[in-house]
């Protein structure tokens, strides 16, 4: 295959992509907390995030890209998130870079829960093994690169069963993360 290239603006459209997918609240209703804010924000269904990527072949030493722009807003008090995922494939992280906004990468890996504050400019590392979610936390979009090997694959009905254990909520004094699930392993 040849060498290719995409211009990434700011606000976290790329020029040139292979998938441009849409995630509104009904598209992820297991993922909340707040089950019955979710069912009363069913009809207006709002958009949480949208996402641009630019997949290599899924073999071995492909790498493939993506950004997401992840809109602000709360379901309840929990502020707008992406699904989160493992990947499926053993062995395979993850580089993130924050483009624009505000928010936190909140990573799992049994009944560890870490968090990485991230605004423009921070690279941050997802080492193989560890669910991530991102969060925002801000009043703007949070806009962030992702560039991950082709082939990792993304694994949501393990979040979906059995969540992450903790959540990102805002408090008085802004955002919180507060124990839901305290010390139970995400992979049972
Ligand atoms: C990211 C995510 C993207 C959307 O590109 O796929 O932020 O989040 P969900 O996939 O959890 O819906 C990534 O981590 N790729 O591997
Ligand atoms: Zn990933």
């Amino acid at each position: 295959m040849n060498p290719y290239s995409s211009r990434c603006l700011r606000s976290g459209e790329l020029d040139n992509y292979s998938a441009r997918l849409e995630r509104r609240l009904m598209d992820m209703a297991e993922f909340f907390s707040d089950k019955e804010m979710v069912g009363a924000l069913s009809d207006r269904n709002p958009l949480i995030y949208t996402v641009y990527e630019m997949t290599a072949p899924e073999e071995p030493g492909q790498l493939s890209y993506a950004t997401t722009i992840l809109y602000p807003g709360k379901v309840g008090d929990e502020y707008y998130m992406t699904k989160g995922h493992f990947h499926s494939k053993e062995g395979t992280g993850e580089v993130y870079y924050c483009i624009a906004g505000r928010g936190l990468l909140l990573m799992q890996k049994g009944s560890r829960v870490e968090t990485t504050g991230m605004e423009e400019g921070v690279v941050a590392y997802v080492p193989p093994g560890w669910a991530h979610r991102s969060v925002n936390t801000g009043s703007e979009n949070f806009v962030f690169l992702a560039f991950y090997p082709a082939d990792a694959g993304h694994d949501y009905g393990t979040i979906a069963e059995n969540g992450f254990s903790k959540i990102v909520v805002e408090d008085r004094d802004g955002p919180k993360l507060v124990s839901i699930r305290p010390g139970r392993s995400i992979r049972p």
